[in-house]
């Protein structure tokens, strides 16, 4: 992979809750430093001091409720403040920047699980990304009931794993036609199947994605 993979890539994971995205992420880090490459982890929401403070607004259980509307503007003000303070420095100066989501996860969840508009959704993304979008996107796909059976066994549920399971079903749908409008950009993935099966899979098909 060393001698033909791209300076500054922007390669991002998602899926729905307990389809592995922290897991596999690691794994294509150790696969891209083992190669001799420099990686920046990130996360959204989050990755700079002041996304996180909006990453523990948005996620910690509260008893008022939130509008969708304020949740997606939340998401995108984390998202112009990550971009400009840390995604794109690293990307100039040539190094990877791998994040655990980025804006499918918007598409997703407060497109797909939420019901807000995806035109509304896509005026928010020009006017803070422009043009900029991932290079490569890994889709993890899990059935919502074993994603969630997965993410109850670390304890405490956040304010979006609280959610019903037809909210994972709509988010998993918002996913989907996210590849279908940009089949190039993602790799999608069984998730359910074992880690051996998914890293196999992830080890081979991540190679022929990236390497011209
Ligand atoms: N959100 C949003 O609404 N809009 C947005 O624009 C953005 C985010 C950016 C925070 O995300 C929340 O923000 C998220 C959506 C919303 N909703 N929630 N909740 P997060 O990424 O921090 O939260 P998360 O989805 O819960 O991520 P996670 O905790 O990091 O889970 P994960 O990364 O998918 O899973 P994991 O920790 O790698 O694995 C879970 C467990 O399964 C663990 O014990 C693994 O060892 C195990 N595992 C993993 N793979 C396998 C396989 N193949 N077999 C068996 N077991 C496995």
């Amino acid at each position: 992979m060393r001698q033909t993979l791209k300076k500054g890539l922007f390669i991002t994971v998602e899926g729905i809750e307990g389809a592995g995205k922290t897991t596999n992420l690691n794994f294509i880090r150790s696969i891209l430093e083992e190669g001799g490459e420099e990686v920046l982890m990130t996360r959204e929401p989050g990755g700079t001091p002041m996304a996180e403070e909006v990453r523990e607004l948005l996620l910690r259980p509260r008893e008022e409720t939130v509008s969708s509307t304020a949740e997606l503007l939340l998401m995108f003000a984390a998202r112009a403040q990550h971009l400009e303070q840390k995604i794109r420095p690293a990307i100039d100066r040539g190094v990877h920047v791998l994040s655990d989501r980025f804006t499918d996860a918007t598409y997703a969840y407060q497109g797909g699980g939420r019901g807000l508009s995806w035109e509304m959704i896509h005026d928010l993304e020009k006017m803070v990304q422009a043009d900029f979008k991932p290079d490569l996107t890994l889709l993890l796909r899990i059935d919502p009931e074993a994603g969630m059976a997965r993410a109850r066994k670390r304890g405490a549920l956040d304010r979006f794993e609280q959610e019903k399971l037809e909210f994972y079903f709509r988010v998993q749908e918002g996913y989907m036609k996210r590849v279908a409008e940009d089949p190039g950009r993602f790799l999608v993935v069984d998730a359910q199947k074992s880690l051996e099966d998914v890293q196999a899979t992830i080890a081979q098909e991540l190679a022929a994605k990236l390497v011209s």
